[in-house]
């Protein structure tokens, strides 16, 4: 089926849902009136196409909702709020993220006639209205927040411990069951946070069953790209239900798959760069991975560079902009390239490495074995390509180079050694 057709037909059975939805006050809670008709229509709106706000309908959209919910977590631990994230895979279909931040604010807020729970679950992009400050960096390739999440299930569960009690709003077919209640005070032993549990509506999704191996293989990812951050993934299900091979493995007695695991590196993506040399049992030119940081707040961006030259052949160069991995590469790639090749060559003249008679190293040369990271965090990235997955940003290119050519020219001004090996590799 092409895309166009497809979306027609699943366009239909939205509407079509949608005006059961506007039919079916039995669910609409006192407080809430024609007024609000006006939040449904933004929801809506993400019903009918929600492709343009989470990128598909297939498994990628599924498993971007759960990145959604993380990514607004994730926003409060670079805040300096959460320490702790953790998602657990219900055995119902349903997905929790909890978190130790501050909570979503509880109290009305001015102009809204609503708590901050209710704005940011009920209009597209509040979020950010209350978020205030820093970069909001992590995700960002859609970046449209919980509402988006609210909109493309059937019921969200939400549960906030702020200002000393637990509160609680439950959300069916995007609409509040009731206001956000106030319930029991918070235990001694209890911090403040937030709870989301969402499930997906299966009328919009092909599919509702997670994978978690791709879950896991980003949390792990966005724990080496957000230094410090402790992200946990718990999977409830029994093994059938998590879409596993269960009959043929000869083994009846294989363990239950209730699998918990815990992702937190300190040294972020000095980290990522060794366990990738580690996973590729390739052999290290030095020992050590060089890595280097900066931040340049006037024009808002901050870039982390880690590397390592192994004797294998092959480079790896891996490009992340707001955590989203960069496959197509974009300005902060060239930015890095260029300035590896110039700053290589003119270090190996320097040292008489490279005689006068020989040619400059090709960027080939320079990068052969190279396994290395780049993150840039920026406050209004341009993706673009065919897969919106290459970074545009001008700025991105010159600030990478600048940081490159400064920090590890005196890298290697300080490690000639190590340096002289690393060249005579290339
Ligand atoms: C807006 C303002 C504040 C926190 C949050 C949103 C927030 C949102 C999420 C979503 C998941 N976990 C979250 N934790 C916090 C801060 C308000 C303040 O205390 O000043």
């Amino acid at each position: 089926m092409n895309e166009s057709a497809e979306n027609t037909q699943e366009d239909q059975i939205q509407n079509d849902q949608l005006e059961d939805a506007q039919l079916d006050d039995t669910l609409a809670p006192e407080h809430y009136d024609a007024s609000d008709l006006r939040v449904l229509e933004g929801l809506e709106a993400v019903r009918i196409r929600p492709g343009m706000y989470i990128g598909s309908t297939g498994p990628r959209g599924l498993h971007h909702l759960v990145y959604e919910i993380v990514d607004n977590s994730v926003d409060e631990a670079l805040a300096g709020y959460a320490s702790h994230i953790e998602v657990t895979i219900l055995p119902d279909g349903g997905v929790r993220v909890v978190d130790d931040g501050r909570g979503i604010p509880v109290d009305e807020v001015p102009g809204e006639g609503v708590s901050g729970v209710e704005t940011v679950m009920t209009k597209l992009h509040a979020g950010g209205k209350f978020g205030g400050g820093g970069y909001a960096v992590s995700g960002g390739l859609h970046g449209v927040g919980i509402s988006v999440v609210n909109a493309l299930s059937t019921r969200v569960d939400i549960e906030v411990r702020r200002q000393g009690f637990h509160w609680t709003q439950t959300y069916i077919n995007q609409k509040p069951t009731s206001r956000l209640l106030k319930g029991e005070p918070m235990g001694e032993d209890e911090s403040t946070g937030t709870s989301v549990t969402f499930w997906a509506d299966g009328a919009i999704f092909e599919t509702t069953t997670y994978d978690f191996e791709i879950l896991r293989n980003r949390f792990q990812q966005m724990a080496f790209l957000n230094k410090g951050l402790k992200l946990s993934l718990t999977d409830l299900r029994e093994p059938d239900q998590a879409g596993d091979e269960v009959a043929g493995d000869g083994d009846d007695n294989a363990e239950p798959k209730h699998q918990t695991v815990t992702y937190q590196y300190n040294d972020g993506i000095k980290d990522y760069v060794d366990y990738l040399v580690k996973s590729r049992k390739a052999t290290p030119v030095e020992p050590d991975v060089i890595d280097f940081e900066a931040e340049d707040l006037k024009i808002g961006i901050s870039a982390e560079i880690a590397m390592q030259w192994t004797t294998a052949y092959s480079e790896a160069v891996h490009t992340f902009a707001n955590t989203i991995s960069t496959t197509e590469g974009g300005t902060h790639e060239e930015g890095f390239r260029a300035a590896l090749t110039s700053l290589v060559n003119r270090y190996a003249r320097e040292k008489n490495i490279l005689k006068d008679k020989d040619e400059n190293l090709s960027g080939d040369d320079v990068r052969e074995g190279l396994t290395a990271v780049v993150s840039v965090k920026l406050t209004t990235p341009q993706f673009e390509g065919q897969t919106k997955t290459k970074l545009g940003n001008s700025e991105a290119k010159t600030f990478v180079q600048r940081v490159m050519t400064d920090k590890l020219g005196d890298w290697f001004d300080s490690h000639p050694s190590e340096a002289k090996n690393i060249i005579q590799k290339a």
